[in-house]
């Protein structure tokens, strides 16, 4: 049976700002407070949809979440009337607000952590929500996701979901951002590979010392049972707490992978070799042949990785077998980087590069991999899937227009506290879930 990757990618929500909210995200950081463009962004994902869509990928679309989130507000005893609510916390703690209203649900790399089937005990695809909870305006992203998820993927025959994991920093997850896979063909066992910054119950692994490293090894590990995985199709390595401290907040920001091959930065784990050897002989046990391609920090260094997003690239398999690697236009800016891209696609796997300008999302930290989930299903269970959130022809005009409709075009720490843009949001989002045939994943459409 043909199996594929489908590629959902978060759309951009009404309320996209640059709230100065990650630390340790250094483009976060330090954009913080500039003017966004919620309708550029919307539109600039949307670009890179259609365009993948065009080239032949399977491309799906995940909805943006209800901002600002009026009952996270109520939860922290702001209360009174929706406007209200907002009114006072704009008043008394403008950065709860700020929190309250982050577009952040776009990076949907962090939404779940997703095991395709031929991995699992139950031979189904199994998903679980990212707590997210090293910050707060990300913790408050997974009750809707569940929803969300469950929405689109709502056949128990093929998909098993699981709630997110204890919300303590001790079992930080942040989702896809730190999970690659390896496989010979998305419908074959293959082998997982969690990487995590910390370890939090045993003081011997080393951490970071300026930067939180988000993912921990008991994190990945819960995942790991919860999705029935065994233990010859996954290897675990730390990330290299160096890197954290230089602003690589996920492993996705310094190593990317697909199909047979990794692609990494040479900084970016522990005991990289023992890793790789591991890689490679569970991949070989499963019928692979592991290719890894290091990227040495002679040719680009750990700053340009995390200026250009290299890494935070989307690695794709082509028809013919060849890959193609999906940047964002910061890479073509970085001398080093383009130079080293310019030779890479003569020799290996990767055969062509493609630019997209993704500026928006990348003010915030946001690149073309953070921007997707990637979901490998056999044919049947692609068959399966919620048919309204796949991308189509028709399906990208019908969004281009809602988001000319509903979107500003200029976005400011000032226009938070307008009310307004909590019932704009709303109207665009109500109309939103019937475009993508989701029912009602909202909470505003879920109240009594
Ligand atoms: O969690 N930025 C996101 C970026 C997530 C990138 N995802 C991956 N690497 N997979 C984060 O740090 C910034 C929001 C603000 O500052 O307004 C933010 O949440």
């Amino acid at each position: 049976m043909k199996s594929y990757e489908v590629n959902f990618d978060g759309l951009v929500g009404p309320t996209h700002n640059y709230g100065g909210l990650s630390y340790g995200n250094v483009a976060s950081q330090s954009n913080s407070q500039q003017g966004s463009n919620p309708r550029e962004a919307a539109r600039q994902g949307l670009a890179k949809m259609k365009a993948l869509m065009e080239m032949g990928f399977q491309q799906g679309v995940l909805a943006p979440q209800e901002r600002p989130d009026v009952a996270a507000l109520r939860s922290l005893g702001f209360s009174g009337s929706d406007a209200e609510v907002i009114r006072r916390a704009a008043k008394e703690a403008m950065p709860l607000l700020v929190a309250s209203c982050s577009a952040s649900s776009m990076w949907v790399a962090n939404a779940a952590t997703v095991s395709p089937s031929a991995d699992t005990a139950d031979g189904r695809v199994h998903f679980t929500a990212a707590n997210l909870n090293c910050k707060y305006h990300r913790s408050i992203e997974h009750p809707t996701t569940s929803r969300m998820l469950g929405a689109m993927f709502s056949d128990e025959r093929h998909f098993a979901h699981h709630a997110a994991l204890p919300a303590v920093a001790q079992f930080g997850d942040e989702g896809a951002a730190n999970h690659t896979r390896f496989c010979r063909d998305y419908g074959e066992a293959g082998v997982e590979f969690f990487v995590y910054g910390r370890s939090a119950f045993d003081s011997r692994y080393p951490a970071p010392q300026k930067y939180p490293a988000r993912q921990t090894l008991e994190a990945s590990q819960a995942v790991a049972r919860l999705h029935g995985l065994s233990d010859d199709g996954v290897v675990y390595a730390q990330q290299n707490p160096a890197v954290i401290d230089q602003g690589v907040f996920h492993n996705d920001v310094i190593s990317v992978g697909n199909g047979e091959v990794l692609f990494y930065h040479e900084d970016a784990f522990l005991e990289t070799g023992a890793v790789l050897a591991q890689l490679q002989a569970k991949l070989a046990g499963k019928g692979g042949n592991f290719q890894a391609i290091c990227v040495p920090r002679s040719a680009v260094a750990v700053e340009d990785a995390v200026r250009s997003y290299l890494f935070n690239s989307q690695l794709l398999s082509r028809a013919d077998g060849s890959m193609l690697l999906v940047v964002p236009e910061e890479c073509r800016n970085n001398e080093r980087v383009w130079a080293y891209l310019n030779q890479l696609t003569g020799q290996g796997p990767v055969k062509e590069v493609k630019v997209f300008d993704l500026k928006q999302s990348m003010q915030n930290g946001g690149g073309p991999a953070c921007l997707r989930l990637r979901v490998a299903l056999k044919e049947s269970e692609l068959a399966a899937v919620n048919q309204g959130v796949i991308m189509t022809a028709s399906l990208y005009d019908t969004l281009v227009q809602w988001v000319d409709r509903h979107y500003r075009d200029r976005l400011g720490e000032a226009d938070l506290a307008d009310p307004q843009l909590l019932d704009e949001c709303r109207t665009a989002l109500d109309e939103l879930t019937r475009i993508l045939k989701l029912g009602s994943v909202y909470p505003f459409q879920r109240q009594p």
